[in-house]
Parts: structure tokens; C-alpha cells; sequence
């Protein structure tokens, strides 16, 4: 049975304000507009009240941004940005916890993986894009490559530090400035991560923070004096982002949706499979838009796998983000929750089998318990549209060709794995796939030296590595 018992050593880390504003040239200014809560959606507590950036608000920040790129950051040599990079990355590290903390308190994350995944890969993107600010030369955009301008960034709230590392770490090395609109149900570690920013004396104007919910993105995607345009989120939003800003000067990279087909073939090591299958649907409650959403099994050793997947479900631990035993952590939003539990439903109401592990579930808080659903068809909504939770459509095949056929029936392609024995059918079918990242042997697996990014609905562009800094370069 399920207790929320925080842990008051942890919580007792983080120094949250009763109320936040926005940072804006380098300092916290209240905004014009109203303001919202921002909760734990592990306990509904209210965690603070933030600032809502209306169009003035952002037309500030983004001109803050302007004088910052005229005046400083895009004449500062590469060498100068680079120890603002490291800087950054040094205090990241050195107030790793309480970024964890915060985080696992905003998101409903558990702690373990915002602590020993998340802020650790948020500091390895700051040292690695440092290490990038003067060698620019060899980024692939020509022999002097020149920063676009002000970058208008808009990311979810999946992994709102992350996003947020991927988003302005290799802008400002390239010599860009920022606007960034954290998500509105995580706002809190974009503001502590601006706190960092006065911490490293970063030139005020360089990074700004507009909070706020989908208004106040649109603002920022609109603003005119904006020449590029990053967004992460719903495929939805990325389509009537990139409508907005056609026949506009503004550069657009789109980070969307995903269904990413889990393919296990009969040579696959089961247990290993089994890990990366849990990790590939249940790591951050399946809030993951390359999750492996759909489990591809060879059909003679489907019983095999179905079974010990059960069975190590049933081991894994739901319940406070804040408890380092915990493995599933909540739902970010009751909007969310009540997106999953709709697209469950029409996985029931289409016929397929329900299997969901048994736990009690706190009555405060957002929660949905770890879930498979065998029996589905290429047909079914649960195999077509992403389900952004804890929930995995299970379907098999019979030989390779039909594998790569159902993987690649979707509208989507961001990520991919394959498990096998085989190296030759790894290359083979890594090739065949339509994704941005194909993993095999392992999945969610993400290190700032590689390219992420998907095809199709799941957006263009990409980010990390050498190819994300071509986002940020003419
Ligand atoms: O996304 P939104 P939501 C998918 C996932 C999820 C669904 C809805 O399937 O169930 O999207 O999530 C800002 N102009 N993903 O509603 O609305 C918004 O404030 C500019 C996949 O949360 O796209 C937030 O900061 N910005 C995904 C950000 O966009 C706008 C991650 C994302 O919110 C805007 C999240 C507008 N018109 C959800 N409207 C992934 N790729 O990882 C909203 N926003």
C-alpha cells in the first residue's frame, strides 16, 4: 500500500519562493499579466505562484536578447563564451541535488532518475557545447560560420531541464542570445536555472525566462524581431508553429511526437530485453517522446517475454518522486492523466487485453499504474497514436521484412530499437527503419556528442552533437 511520506531532508534543499517573475536582462522583474500556480503533481500542493509573460513581457525579453546579441555575446570570441559554458556546467554540478529536488518536485519525476539522469546529462550538454564555442569553424556551416541572432525556444515539460540544456547550451555557443518558454505545469527549474545564470555573471540579456502557457509561446514564435524559432512538444502546436512563421525570415527546428516500435527478435538476450523494455515505456511514467510504445515480439517467443515482462513489472515501485527506491513517479498534469486514461479506454473499447499492475494509488496526486496491452492490431488507436504515459501496446511478427513493415507504419519517426544477437540484422535493420535513432541492445539512451531528432510528424532538425549546433549557424 501506497503512503506519501516525503522526505523532509530532501525537500528541505530547495528554496522555493512563494512567487516567482520573470528573468528578463539578466534580473527577475514582475510581469504585466497575471500569474498561475505552478503544483507538485505528486500531492497537488502548491509549490509557488509564477508569473504569466504577456506580449509587452515577451516583447522585453526579446529585446533584452537583441541589445545582449548586438552589443556582447555575438562579438565576444568563441574562447570567452566557452568559460560562461563551463561556468554554468560547474555550478549545475555543484547544485546538482537541489536541481534534482526541484525538479522531481515540479515534474513528479522520480529522484532517482532526475538526480542520476537528468541534471548529470544537463551539465555534460554545458560542457560539452562549451568545448564547441571556438571551434565553430569545423561545425560543417562553411569556414565562418555566423550566429543567427535571438532564438526563440518553446520546450515541454517532460524533461524541463534537459529541454532546456538542449535548447540554450548550443545557441549560446554558437553566439546567439535566448528567449525560453519553460512548459507552464514546470516553470520552476528554468527560473532556478536563471538564478545559475547570475550566478556564472552571464552578460544580462543573454538568457532570458518567459513563463507562461501556450499565449505566451505563441508571442514568443511571433515576435518579429525573433530569427529562430526551437520548439518541443505536441505534434499539433509544432504544425501550427511552423504555419505561423512561413514566409517569415525565422529558421525552425521541431522536436514532435513519437511511436517508436521496440523490436525483439527470438536471438534477443530475454532479460536484457525485458530491461529495455520496462526502460523504453516506464522510465519518466513513458512522458518520453522517443518511448518505445510499441513492443514488436517474434511470435515464438512471445509467451517467454510476455510472462517475464509481468513479472518484472510487478517489481518495479510506484509512488513519492522524492523516495530514491522509487521507480515510477506521477503523472505530470491532470490533463495528461486524463489524456492516458481516454486513450486506454479506446484500446479497451477496440478489443485488446488490459494488463496493469496491481498497486494501490494514492488518493491526492496524478497516477496510472504501469500497463501493457496484448492483442493489439496495427489498426488500433493505442498502436497509432502516442499515449505519453505508462502504457505499452504489445503486437508480434513472424519474420524480419514484417517487422520493419509494422515498425515503420506510423506518421511518426523519432527513435527505434532493435534486440538481436545478430550484428548483421542490427545494420540491416537500422537501416530500413524510418527514425531519427536507432538503438540496439539498449534504449533511451542519450549523450550530448549524438544527433537527436526525428522524420515525418516527429518534426526536422537536429539537436545535439555536431549536427545541433547547424541549427544555431548560417
Ligand atoms: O503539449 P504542447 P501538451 C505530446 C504528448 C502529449 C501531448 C500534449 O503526446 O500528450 O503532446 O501535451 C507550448 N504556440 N507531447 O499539451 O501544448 C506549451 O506552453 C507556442 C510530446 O503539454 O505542445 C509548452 O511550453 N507554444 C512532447 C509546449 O508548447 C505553445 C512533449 C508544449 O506543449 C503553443 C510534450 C502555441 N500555440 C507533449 N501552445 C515531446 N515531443 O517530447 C502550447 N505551447
Amino acid at each position: 500500500p501506497f503512503e506519501y511520506a516525503p522526505a523532509p531532508e530532501s525537500r528541505s534543499i530547495v528554496d522555493i519562493k512563494p512567487s516567482y517573475g520573470l528573468f528578463v536582462n539578466g534580473e527577475f522583474v514582475p510581469g504585466h499579466g497575471t500569474s498561475f500556480k505552478t503544483i507538485s503533481p505528486a500531492t497537488e500542493e502548491v509549490l509557488a505562484e509564477v508569473a504569466e509573460a504577456d506580449e509587452a513581457d515577451v516583447d522585453a525579453a526579446v529585446r533584452a536578447a537583441r541589445r545582449a546579441y548586438d552589443k556582447v555575446w555575438s562579438r565576444m570570441p568563441g574562447r570567452e563564451r566557452a568559460k560562461y559554458l563551463y561556468r554554468i556546467a560547474r555550478i549545475i554540478q555543484e547544485r546538482s541535488r537541489e536541481l534534482a529536488v526541484l525538479e522531481s518536485l515540479d515534474n513528479g519525476k522520480p529522484i532517482k532518475e532526475s538526480r542520476d539522469v537528468d541534471v548529470p546529462t544537463v551539465a555534460a550538454h554545458f560542457f560539452y557545447y562549451a568545448g564547441w564555442a571556438d571551434k565553430l569553424e569545423y561545425a560543417g556551416r562553411g569556414p565562418d560560420p555566423q550566429p543567427l541572432g535571438v532564438a526563440g525556444q518553446v520546450i515541454p515539460w517532460n524533461f524541463p531541464l534537459l529541454m532546456l540544456a538542449w535548447k540554450i547550451a548550443p545557441a549560446l555557443a554558437c553566439g546567439n542570445t535566448v528567449v525560453l518558454k519553460p512548459a507552464e505545469t514546470t516553470p520552476l527549474t528554468a527560473l532556478l536555472f536563471a538564478e545559475i545564470c547570475q550566478q556564472a555573471d552571464l552578460p544580462p540579456g543573454v538568457v532570458n525566462i518567459v513563463t507562461g502557457a501556450g499565449a505566451t509561446g505563441q508571442a514568443l514564435v511571433g515576435h518579429p524581431d525573433v530569427d529562430k524559432v526551437a520548439f518541443t512538444g505536441s505534434t499539433a502546436v509544432g504544425k501550427a508553429i511552423a504555419r505561423s512563421v512561413a514566409g517569415t525570415r525565422k529558421r525552425v527546428t521541431l522536436e514532435l511526437g513519437g511511436k517508436a516500435a521496440n523490436i525483439v527478435f527470438d536471438d534477443a538476450p530475454i532479460d536484457q530485453a525485458v530491461e529495455g523494455i520496462v526502460d523504453g515505456i516506464f522510465f519518466n511514467q513513458g512522458h518520453v517522446c522517443c518511448a518505445g510504445s510499441r513492443l514488436l515480439v517474434q511470435e515464438n517467443v512471445y509467451d517467454e517475454l510476455l510472462e517475464r515482462l509481468k513479472r518484472r513489472m510487478s517489481t518495479l515501485r510506484m509512488g513519492d518522486p522524492l523516495d530514491k527506491n522509487t521507480d515510477i513517479g506521477a503523472i505530470n498534469s491532470g490533463e495528461q492523466l486524463q489524456r492516458i486514461r481516454e486513450l486506454s479506454e479506446v484500446g479497451d473499447a477496440e478489443g485488446a487485453e488490459r494488463w496493469e499492475v496491481a498497486c494501490d494509488l494514492p488518493t491526492k496526486g496524478y497516477w496510472f499504474p504501469p500497463t501493457i496491452f496484448t492483442g493489439v492490431s496495427q489498426a488500433h488507436r493505442i498502436a497509432r497514436e502516442e499515449i505519453f504515459g505508462p502504457v505499452l501496446s504489445v503486437l508480434t511478427f513472424r519474420t524480419p521484412a514484417e517487422a520493419v513493415e509494422k515498425a515503420n507504419n506510423t506518421p511518426y519517426g523519432l527513435s527505434a530499437g532493435v534486440w538481436t544477437d545478430k550484428g548483421s540484422r542490427i545494420l540491416s535493420i537500422a537501416h530500413q527503419l524510418r527514425a531519427g535513432v536507432v538503438w540496439a541492445n539498449t534504449f533511451n539512451k542519450f549523450d550530448p556528442t549524438s544527433p537527436f531528432g526525428g522524420y515525418q510528424e516527429s518534426g526536422y532538425g537536429r539537436e545535439g552533437g555536431r549536427h545541433g549546433l547547424e541549427a544555431y549557424l548560417r
